[in-house]
């Protein structure tokens, strides 16, 4: 949701009408305000403009208010951009006292309702007062993001953690199925890091695993490829819509730029810290599973430890 001033709407048929509350909205120094004169328009500026709170007249020239609504709340549980439902204030405009229509409206998702001419000083109270529930949402849809970058995130190394992989591999499992794309997946491990906990102490090894998480994160030049703590000195990333010539060159600048941070290592290969890289390809298909590239990359990473580590196997 974008930050700052709160998006107003108002959806009235009557051109009089909308302008003098757009006027009288146009007080409130942090909302903007913006006009609908039908239904048809009205849903179009909500898909664009995402309003915070909406006025709606009961009698619109194509539809009613209570439709109108209908129609937003339907909406709203459609919306699958956050998996954090938003309430979308709604405020009937009506000129006349009709009970039953007025209880209707709320039953079928309005908040409250205005008599028409409409008071000036109810109008702006009422919006400042559904405004500040407005306020509090966005408050708890910052923590709630903050909290799932959190969730997601390993609290060393500061990247993805193997939830995140889990999930993203599921994900793009699916993702690279459905669109007939190959999936690569590599599984990287520091090469003889328990001699450099027992040579330079679990404080210089967490140092060195933060610094290789950097290192192997820069590697990556495309949006959708990760590489997440898959946990202990393990990582792993996925490379969506990349075949095995495209992995093998990913895993390449990994191997390469690990050594290159010349991290001391005296029991290391060379001398220095180095990884070993196992690298699976495929094309997902139903008959296979996710769990069995993880095997193949895992059984690929078994080779390259084999083969004298600080090196690559396919
Ligand atoms: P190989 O070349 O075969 O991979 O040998 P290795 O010593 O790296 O492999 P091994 O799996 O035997 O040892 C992994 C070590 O990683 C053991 C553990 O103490 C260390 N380790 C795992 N997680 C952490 C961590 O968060 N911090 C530190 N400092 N060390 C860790
Ligand atoms: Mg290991
Ligand atoms: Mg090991
Ligand atoms: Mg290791």
């Amino acid at each position: 949701m974008p930050a700052g001033k709160y998006q107003l709407l108002v959806v009235d048929s009557s051109s009089a009408n909308r302008q003098l509350i757009g006027e009288c909205l146009s007080q409130l120094d942090d909302a903007s305000v913006s006009l609908a004169a039908d239904g048809q328009s009205a849903v179009e500026l909500i898909a664009s403009i995402r309003p915070d709170l909406i006025l709606i007249d009961m009698n619109l020239r194509d539809t009613d208010g209570i439709s109108l609504v209908r129609r937003i709340r339907n909406r709203e549980q459609l919306s699958t951009e956050s998996d954090l439902n938003l309430w979308t204030p709604v405020i009937f405009l009506s000129s006349v006292m009709d009970e039953d229509m007025l209880a209707q409206g709320i039953i079928a998702g309005g908040d409250d309702f205005l008599h028409k001419p409409v008071s000036e000083i109810i109008l702006l109270a009422k919006v400042r007062a559904m405004l500040r529930i407005v306020g509090m949402q966005r408050d708890i849809h910052a923590a709630h993001r903050r909290l799932k970058q959190i969730a997601t995130l390993d609290g060393l190394t500061c990247i993805p953690n193997r939830r995140y992989f889990d999930d993203t591999l599921t994900t793009e499992w699916k993702r690279c199925q459905r669109a007939g794309a190959p999936l690569s997946l590599l599984l990287i491990d520091i090469d003889y890091f328990k001699q450099f906990n027992d040579a330079y102490g679990h404080q210089a090894g967490d140092q060195c695993l933060k610094a290789v998480a950097s290192a192997l994160n820069e590697s990556l030049f495309r949006v959708e490829d990760s590489v997440a703590r898959y946990g202990g000195e393990e990582f792993a990333a996925i490379l969506p819509g990349t075949a095995a010539a495209g992995a093998l060159a990913v895993a390449e600048r990994m191997r390469a730029s690990t050594s290159e941070l010349r991290i001391p290592h005296k029991h290391g290969v060379d001398s220095f810290v180095s990884c070993s890289i196992g690298v699976a390809s495929t094309h997902p298909v139903a008959e296979q599973t996710a769990e069995q590239l993880l095997q193949a990359a895992d059984h690929s990473l078994y080779e390259a430890k084999h083969a004298g580590r600080n090196r690559i196997v396919l």
